[in-house]
């Protein structure tokens, strides 16, 4: 480097280390690198040097130059932490309205999930997942549903490929259980289950169920009825009555549906419950000798209770909704009631 420039370079390097504030770093910025700054009058001296001396001393200048524009930029970003520039300070004003936070909610399928198995934890139920694609030997062949019933048709289960489908309930859990535990059993299993239904006010290709299972030894029908009762009268509320009515399911028996009072009239009649006082709202029943042997638990040592509900129907009953589709069209205007 020249000795001209190394001069500058040095009587830079001497004022540097002596800024103190950001008004005498930019003072300095413009007294080396402004229009009319020793950078420039330097650079100015080049088109008087002999030609093949310019490219060097250009060089050299530009070197200089990112030099000292590097380091009086480093110095002024550390000075100008925290400071606004000047007419943009900011103006505390108490009297404005706070900001609004919304942190949002759990979809109301998630709340009664939760609802539900709050009730039934504190019955000393725990809750078991598994998997939604299932074995066909899982979802029927174990439940005692027989080769020919008409639930193993493509009409009324998603089938994957040969014996890999969809599951159509979440009992699938519950055997899956069994196979693994020696009763007592006590679980509820909630989660998705999907069937080829068109879709309208009151079906979903796919929707949520809880199912309930209990099994150990001299466990009766009177059992399922205080477990059910209890339930209801804790999900719905203390007025709430329940009937059972007998009925038939493959992996039950004896089998009921269970009905409550119309939550929504009071038992009085409405169209929810086509004026008859009662919405049903579960199905049940003592579970079959059948489904205890695919499982190898012995049927004359242990007796249970099973159950099976649809979440989005009771979420339905309780708050009076009247279109299953509205759970699945994320439109806060619905979310954000519940
Ligand atoms: C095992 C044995 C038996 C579960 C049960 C029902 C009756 C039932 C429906 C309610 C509405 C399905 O979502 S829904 O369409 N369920 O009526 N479910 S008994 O029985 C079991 C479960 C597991 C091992």
């Amino acid at each position: 480097m020249s000795e001209e420039l190394q001069n500058v370079q040095k009587k830079f390097h001497d004022e540097v280390v002596t800024i103190k504030t950001l008004q005498e770093a930019e003072q300095l910025k413009v007294k080396y690198l402004g229009r009319t700054g020793i950078v420039s009058e330097l650079m100015k001296v080049i088109p008087k040097l002999p030609v093949g001396d310019r490219a060097s001393y250009g060089k050299q200048i530009n070197s200089l130059k990112d030099e000292i524009s590097r380091i009086l930029t480093e110095h002024i970003d550390k000075l100008s932490i925290g400071k606004k520039p000047a007419g943009k300070r900011e103006v505390f004003d108490p009297t404005l309205p706070g900001k609004m936070y919304n942190p949002g909610k759990k979809h109301p399928i998630t709340q009664t999930i939760e609802d539900i198995k709050d009730v039934f934890s504190r019955l000393g139920f725990e809750v078991a997942y598994g998997p939604e694609v299932e074995l066909e030997y899982y979802n029927f062949d174990a439940l005692n549903i027989p080769s020919d019933h008409p639930s193993r048709t493509d009409f009324d289960t998603f089938y994957i490929k040969d014996d890999i489908l969809l599951r159509s309930q979440t009992s699938t859990v519950q055997i899956r259980i069994m196979e693994k535990q020696k009763p007592p059993i006590r679980i509820i299993a909630p989660g998705i289950v999907y069937r080829p239904d068109t879709v309208d006010a009151r079906h979903s290709f796919m929707f949520h169920q809880v199912e309930g299972l209990l099994v150990d030894e001299g466990v009766s029908f009177a059992d399922l009825k205080g477990t059910l009762n209890q339930f209801i009268k804790s999900y719905f509320g203390k007025n709430i009555e329940m009937r059972l009515r007998p009925s038939f399911f493959p992996f039950t028996e004896p089998s009921a549906e269970v009905d409550i009072s119309c939550s929504l009239c009071s038992g009085k009649g409405c169209s929810v419950c086509s004026y008859s006082g009662w919405v049903e709202i579960l199905g049940a029943g003592m579970v079959d000798p059948n489904v205890f042997e695919a499982v190898h638990y012995d049927a004359e040592k242990y007796t249970g209770f099973a159950f099976g509900l649809g979440v989005e129907r009771v979420t339905m009953l309780k708050y009076g909704i009247n279109d299953i589709r509205l759970f699945y069209e994320n439109d806060l205007r619905f979310l954000s009631q519940f």
